[in-house]
């Protein structure tokens, strides 16, 4: 019966198809109609990270974003480091209806265009050559169009008529060839390790034809590509697990003018409006909290005028507990907006909304909904990015000790992948591949990646400082043996975990100084091949020293070396501005741990004096002023930090010295430094900031009428989550402070976006808190199971041009949009307490 209703369905979707509007080019640049958008590089490939899966030719479809990566690309299946091709032009043509792109290989003097236009209800994807691939790119080269694997998996699709599934998990066939055949990579570097056979695994395709239907099995998915040139089918998934499903048709040697051009139809069902997204804070209210939920609307749906809210009684029973109006908001990008307020509700108890035909999912009213919202952060999260640490949990090893064999010192002059790299010299007394003795202890992971990311673990040591500071919070929920190099989650052994968590972050930090003689940008992979690991982090090396003198993969008689060249290393290019940022964690370090470890302490405490004197030297010395600008912008509240360690008047003088210009310039950027100061400050100080406060509160109103949210919300390549949670810190102390200015109903707009209140979807950004729906897959080193760890927040939600805004929660693998750092997690648990605390106040 079902299947015959889902045919019925398709055969009403293709008859009504005939009725509904053609794409057309509209007033941004993409091609739309009701139900299906193809953008036409309206995102570029960046080659930064390359092959983002953002890029190229793209499909919304139904409101998602399934298509991406239409490119003319040189690999079957374009992995993450595969070359990426630059855009050299994008002609948008409003009288012929087209959009045509240029795009240049580089590295192989290759250029392409495409070509699409609308030809009904489908686009013609057209690619054109002036000069034949090159000889060396022949059978390589080809025009790729790439589907989202989760939401095709298990879907059915016909090639030339014959019936074939998407499979769930990449099973296929691959073949080998030779290294030499293999197109370069990012700067030359390879992202497998072959193991000595001097081969590459290259999938072979899935199927093979000239019209493919996918998922005619759902009219939401169904895409129909026809051309007269041979079109394969691959799973990108075989090589890397974030690879997607690829079309792919091999551009034909020796020819130019149009030499390959396709038909692809999404289809779209008839009448389709995108199913209203309700937004409210999952993780519940307290009673007297402002409570408005924020409706997003497809632009051709009709508002409705009331919404309600329902009480689940003791009894299993609902009934309805509110209902009000629901207020148009307006336009904000692609869809539009309305509020429904009910903050008369406040009796505690189990809720959910109904607005139309959508039920929500249930939510807490209660004074003690906010109590936990960082347990999973600092109890599971924090600890499980220990490096140099085995991680357990009850039955579960989270991994084992990593880098068992220290770190090398990188070479001059290497250009890294992970955003580094080492200048000209070492900066060290080591030389190139030399062990760096003592650097494989502390630390903490800085991402989905392994690496000790210097700058992200001094911010992690001083916001764990400045909660210990604020807050002191003596919660002990884990067992840390740095002897035993053994973490156990859930085990109490009598010391505050973040007073453990500073401790850890300094050890590793401290080591760079003493060995290093100053701190280093990052300890990080030196083949590329173990920086896309994922699972234990201590599977990611070996665990022996490299030995030049043994073949590779060869282990040595006494077990202890190895030929394999997968030693970290320490990149060394000495920066200034990085010493007296540690220098001033290390100073307030110091005060932390005085009576923990004395011997830590004073140990953070000499080097915070000696890279202080050395930087400011340098600095001093430095007549490029490259050190000097990199650094500005920090340096009133690196003063306030030196001013409360030392208390030595000359920094507060470096402080009201800066703080000031500071707000001038850039008032909602120093604003929340300055009201951090407020504690160490007379009440003169906290007199003179109240203009500034007053513009804040201005710039908290504006938000207001900049987007229907009320929280600063980010347009860059990584969602603005880590802006929101600072947003949040900052209202709440400029509350707390200054009452009378902003008051209490702002410091609830910011966990609202966190927990549920945003675009796109309802779920909470933090996961598995509180909330009856949180976000269940994150960019983590467990993404490969599409799974998440606890206490994560996630970037959020990720802005695509030119009006699309997506967070996808069945696809881990974008990390602006689904990556947890140590940095942003350690900045949500600030503002958790922050938030926790104003609450209480
Ligand atoms: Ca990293
Ligand atoms: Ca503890
Ligand atoms: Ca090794």
């Amino acid at each position: 019966m079902k299947r015959f209703s889902l045919f019925v369905a398709v055969l009403l979707a293709a008859a009504c198809q005939s009725e509904a509007p053609d794409l057309q080019l509209n007033d941004l640049g993409y091609f739309e109609r009701q139900g299906v958008n193809v953008l036409v590089f309206s995102n570029p490939f960046s080659g930064g990270f390359n092959d983002e899966k953002n890029s190229g030719i793209e499909i919304i479809h139904h409101g998602v974003r399934t298509v991406q990566g239409g490119a003319v690309r040189l690999n079957v299946t374009p992995e993450q480091w595969d070359l990426v091709p630059t855009m050299t032009s994008r002609v948008v043509d409003t009288l012929a209806q087209t959009i045509e792109v240029g795009m240049r290989f580089d590295w192989y003097d290759f250029d392409s265009r495409v070509v699409v236009e609308p030809k009904g209800k489908a686009v013609e994807i057209s690619v054109y050559l002036d000069k034949p691939v090159p000889e060396v790119l022949a059978g390589e080269a080809g025009f790729n169009l790439e589907f989202l694997p989760s939401q095709y998996w298990n879907k059915a699709y016909l090639v030339d008529g014959k019936p074939n599934r998407f499979p769930r998990y990449a099973v296929s066939d691959t073949k080998v060839r030779p290294n030499a055949e293999k197109v370069r990579q990012f700067k030359g570097y390879r992202t497998y390790d072959d193991r000595g056979t001097g081969e590459f695994i290259e999938p072979l395709p899935l199927s093979e034809g000239h019209e493919f239907l996918l998922a005619p099995d759902d009219p939401e998915r169904m895409v129909k590509v026809t051309s007269g040139s041979e079109i394969r089918l691959y799973d990108g998934r075989m090589l890397a697990q974030n690879g997607w499903y690829v079309l792919r048709t091999v551009l034909p040697a020796g020819q130019t003018g149009k030499v390959v051009s396709w038909t692809v139809e999404p289809n779209a069902v008839p009448g389709w409006i995108r199913e209203p997204n309700v937004g409210f804070s999952q993780m519940g209210y307290v009673p007297d909290q402002p409570k408005v939920a924020v409706i997003e609307l497809d632009k051709k749906d009709k508002v409705q005028a009331k919404a309600s809210v329902w009480k689940v009684e003791a009894d299993g029973s609902e009934r309805e507990a509110f209902s009000g109006p629901v207020k148009v908001w307006g336009d904000f990008f692609k869809y539009n907006y309305a509020k429904f307020d009910f903050t008369k509700l406040s009796e505690p108890g189990v809720y959910f909304l109904k607005y139309g035909d959508v039920r929500t999912g249930n939510f807490i009213i209660d004074p003690s909904v906010y109590d936990k919202i960082t347990v999973a952060t600092s109890d599971v999260w924090i600890p499980v990015h220990m490096n140099h640490m085995a991680v357990h949990e009850a039955y579960r090893l989270w991994h084992g000790e990593p880098f068992k064999e220290g770190y090398l010192q990188a070479p001059p002059s290497t250009d890294h992948f992970d955003l580094h790299g080492q200048g000209p010299t070492t900066d060290t007394r080591f030389k190139a591949l030399e062990l760096i003795p003592g650097l494989n202890v502390g630390g903490y992971f800085d991402a989905g990646d392994f690496d000790i990311e210097t700058g992200s673990n001094i911010s992690v040591v001083m916001n764990l400082i400045t909660l210990w500071e604020r807050f002191r919070s003596e919660r002990d929920e884990t067992f840390v043996s740095e002897e035993q190099r053994y973490v156990e989650l859930h085990r109490p052994d009598g010391v505050p975990d973040i007073l453990q968590y500073i401790e850890h972050g300094v050890l590793n930090l401290v080591a760079q100084a003493e060995q290093i003689g100053h701190m280093a940008q990052t300890l990080s992979n030196s083949v590329l091949d173990n920086y896309h690991h994922l699972g234990d982090a201590a599977g990611i090396t070996d665990g022996l020293h490299y030995d030049p003198r043994l073949k590779p993969y060869q282990k040595s008689a006494d077990g202890k070396s190895s030929g394999t060249p997968d030693d970290m290393w320490a990149f060394t290019s000495r920066n200034p501005g990085l010493d007296l940022q540690a220098a001033t964690m290390f100073a307030a370090a110091s005060r932390v741990l005085a009576d923990r470890n004395p011997g830590l302490a004073q140990r953070a405490l000499k080097q915070s004096i000696r890279l202080d004197e050395e930087a400011t030297k340098l600095m001093a010395a430095d007549t490029t002023g490259r050190f000097r600008r990199r650094n500005q912008g920090n340096s009133f509240s690196t003063a306030l930090q030196l001013y409360v360690s030392t208390k030595d008047p000359k920094y507060l003088e470096q402080f009201t010295a800066g703080v000031w210009p500071a707000l001038e310039r850039m008032p909602m950027g120093a604003i929340g430094a300055a009201l951090d100061a407020i504690p160490y400050l007379d009440d003169d100080y906290k007199e003179k900031l109240r203009p500034y406060v007053e513009k804040y509160r201005d710039y908290i109103l504006s938000l207001e009428e900049q987007n229907p949210y009320g929280v600063p919300i980010g347009l860059g390549n990584w969602a603005g989550g880590g802006q929101v949670t600072g947003f949040g810190t900052t209202v709440c102390n400029a509350h707390r402070h200054f009452p009378d200015i902003v008051g209490k109903e702002h410091i609830y707009k910011a966990p609202a976006w966190l927990f549920g209140c945003h675009p796109y979807h309802n779920y909470s950004w933090v996961a598995a808190v509180g909330a009856a729906r949180p976000k269940q897959v994150f960019y983590g080193n467990n993404r490969a199971d599409f799974s998440f760890i606890p206490g994560n927040m996630a970037p959020g939600l990720l802005f695509r041009q030119p009006d699309h805004f997506e967070n996808y929660d069945d696809w881990p693998f974008l990390w602006g949009q689904n990556e947890g750092t140590i940095a942003g997690n350690t900045g949500y648990l600030i503002f958790g307490e922050t938030f926790r605390n104003t609450l209480l106040e």
